[in-house]
């Protein structure tokens, strides 16, 4: 099965283990616990091939950043997040995206997606959705406005993520057994029945933070 490096990345208290915490487990965690370094892993299946994502939930508080270098160096897709109740969230992106650029020394080609977090929370909102639009273009990666809360576009990040990484890399895929039943289920759509009753679900918490997290990586 084909795995996949996922990195997300953005500035302390944005949303970054909620929306992991929301694609991976299905449930909404409330209650702030800055991460110093979470890795999960969870089977899915995207376009009819079973890939198993690697997802690494970093730290935005400063003084636990100094990992940063290592994780975007192994990382082949990043989720760049901010709060749309916080233009400093905002504007703190161009700098890790800088980063991840400096680290990977392969010009614009990074599958990336910019993650406009907590739309539910509309009046608060200090960062306009124009305002994602057009980083997300300089940037030249997809935009979503996401809300782990409601469960907002939170598992179109990483299926985008997963296919911009299929694009670049075009690996053969995986031939898979199809049934008359897969044919009768066979919408576009049906990629996003990932929640807590997936039959494929498979989560493994972090058992570790830092140390653990680079054995992995
Ligand atoms: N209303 C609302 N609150 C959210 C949403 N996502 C996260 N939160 C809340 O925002 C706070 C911070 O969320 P976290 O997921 O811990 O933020 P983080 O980016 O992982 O923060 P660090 O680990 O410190 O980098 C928590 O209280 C969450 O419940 C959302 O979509 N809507
Ligand atoms: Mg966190």
């Amino acid at each position: 099965m084909r795995e996949y490096k996922l990195v997300v990345l953005g500035s302390g208290g944005v949303g970054k283990s909620a929306l992991t915490v929301q694609f991976v487990q299905g449930i909404f965690v409330g209650k702030y616990d800055p991460t110093i370094e979470d890795c999960y892993r969870k089977e899915v299946e995207i376009d009819g091939v079973h890939c198993m994502l690697e997802i690494l939930d970093t730290a935005g508080t400063e003084q636990f950043t100094a990992m940063r270098d290592l994780y975007m160096k192994n990382g082949q897709g990043f989720v760049l997040v901010y709060s749309i109740t916080s233009q400093a969230t905002f504007n703190d992106l161009v700098d890790i995206k800088d980063q991840i650029m400096r680290v990977k020394d392969i010009g614009s080609e990074i599958p990336l997606v910019l993650v406009g977090n907590k739309c539910d929370l509309e009046d608060e909102r200090a960062v306009g959705k124009n305002q994602g639009d057009s980083l997300a273009r300089s940037f030249g990666c997809t935009f979503l406005e996401t809300s782990a809360k409601l469960e907002i576009n939170v598992n179109e990040i990483f299926f985008d993520l997963i296919r911009q990484i299929n694009r670049k890399t075009k690996q053969p895929k995986q031939t898979k057994q199809v049934s008359s039943q897969d044919y009768n289920h066979a919408e576009p759509q049906a990629d996003y029945n990932y929640g807590q009753s997936s039959a494929y679900y498979d989560d493994r918490p972090t058992t570790g933070r830092i140390k653990d997290c680079c054995v992995l990586l």
